[in-house]
């Protein structure tokens, strides 16, 4: 496990803690079986696509909502369960949904953000694996804007998030031109009441 030394963050990353057999397996799955949608949103009175695929799974009850839009869980699969167990293991913790991102291509991307929606509570716990092409993940310090820095995220990697990272720090997925395989990313996360 790699501890990143950044102010006001937690950030740990685990590079495998799927083996590859298993990473190959849980890829091909997911493209196959998880319900993706494709969302839309709203900017500058416009409807555009969102540049990725999406999915959110939980428990019952979880609900989650996403630019005014109000999202009930599908049921977890067996193996989105099987990630569940494994890094609930790793994490000593219970996560209860996921929201799910499929990367078809390099001109897929996730833009600067937070998780910091006020379902996830003061000091989020985010648990993030990846599967497929290898993007980088990057974080920017929303107040000390020297402080940036890029985790690649692997086929099988665990990312955890924890502490007041959500206060200070953005994350994205940039684009790329580089011609790359798709890529698969689930965020667990816990929806308070
Ligand atoms: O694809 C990733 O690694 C990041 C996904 C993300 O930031 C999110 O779902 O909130
Ligand atoms: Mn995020």
């Amino acid at each position: 496990m790699i501890k990143y030394d950044l102010p006001d963050a937690d950030v740990r990353l685990y590079e495998a803690l799927f083996s590859k057999q298993e990473s190959d397996r849980l890829y091909e799955n997911l493209i196959k079986y998880i319900e993706w949608e494709q969302d839309q949103i709203k900017m500058f009175g416009k409807t555009i696509d969102l540049p990725r695929l999406t999915a959110w799974y939980g428990d019952p009850g979880c609900n989650y909502t996403y630019s005014g839009i109000n999202m009930k869980p599908k049921a977890w699969n067996t193996d989105l369960q099987f990630i569940k167990d494994r890094i609930e293991k790793t994490s000593a913790t219970s996560f209860n949904s996921c929201l799910l991102n499929y990367y078809r291509t390099g001109r897929d991307s996730m833009s600067w953000h937070q998780d910091n929606e006020k379902e996830l509570g003061k000091n989020p716990i985010i648990g993030s694996v990846s599967f497929g092409a290898t993007r980088p993940f990057q974080l920017k310090h929303i107040i000390l804007d020297r402080k940036k820095t890029d985790i690649p995220l692997t086929h099988g990697s665990y990312l955890v998030m924890k502490g007041t990272t959500q206060h200070f720090w953005k994350h994205k997925i940039p684009k790329t031109a580089k011609n790359i395989q798709a890529r698969i990313n689930l965020t667990f996360r816990i929806i308070k009441e």
